[in-house]
């Protein structure tokens, strides 16, 4: 499969996102059809140290074993123990130029919220880009007010040849309208985590 159609159903988790065991929420998102994971223990509620090393090292082999791609979020740290893909970072976080020289092998994603944030942003060093909230979200306390999918097409006009997913307030019900402003992929994290049944809310999207 070509680079852009592996981000085509990326889930974004981590066990503050869980009101189960991550691992079987990430195993039943696997047989539902995800392309592409990204490991994010952040926020309230998550893990740290050895204790999320740990989780992440469960979930890197799931992944492996089923060819899904694994990406962590922004701790570049954990890169080369959990044997990452690629790493998602955000504009607070590292910044990507350093990145690509750390890991010239390895894919990278930036988050971008809009226009000036696109400008600032070193994009040939970068893999793909996600670009939100286009929706409402409140699973992540800090997110920015949405921008639709306007900008979605935004950036694709601006970076036509830069593989992009949608991430922020994406659900069964909308992420159609993300593919069709011309989004690569749809990045989600409640959607699947906070679904009855997972492996259905997967193969809906
Ligand atoms: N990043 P949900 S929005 C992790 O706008 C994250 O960069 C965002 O969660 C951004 O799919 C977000 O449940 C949360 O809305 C996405």
């Amino acid at each position: 499969m070509e680079f852009a159609g592996r981000l085509r159903k990326y889930l974004i988790m981590g066990s503050q996102n869980c009101t189960r065991d991550p691992v079987d929420v990430l195993t039943e998102a696997i047989q539902g059809g995800i392309t592409a994971f990204q490991f994010r223990e952040k926020g309230p509620g998550s893990l740290e140290g050895e204790a999320k090393l740990a989780l992440g090292e469960k979930l890197r082999q799931l992944c492996r074993t089923h060819n899904v791609l694994f990406i962590v979020n922004d701790d570049s740290v954990l890169v080369d123990p959990l044997e990452a893909d690629g790493i998602h970072v955000g504009q607070d976080d590292v910044d990507v130029e350093e990145l690509r020289s750390l890991f010239p092998e390895k894919i990278i994603g930036l988050s971008i919220s809009n226009e000036e944030e696109l400008k600032g942003s070193a994009v040939a060093s970068v893999d793909y880009l996600g670009a939100g909230p286009v929706f409402g979200t409140s699973t992540k306390i800090d997110a920015k007010e949405p921008v639709g999918v306007e900008w979605i097409e935004r950036v694709k006009q601006l970076h036509p040849d830069v593989p992009l997913v949608g991430i922020g307030g994406i659900s069964v019900n909308n992420a159609h309208e993300v593919i069709a402003a011309g989004a690569d992929g749809v990045s989600v994290i409640s959607a699947v985590t906070a679904a009855e049944n997972v492996v259905e809310a997967v193969q809906r999207l």
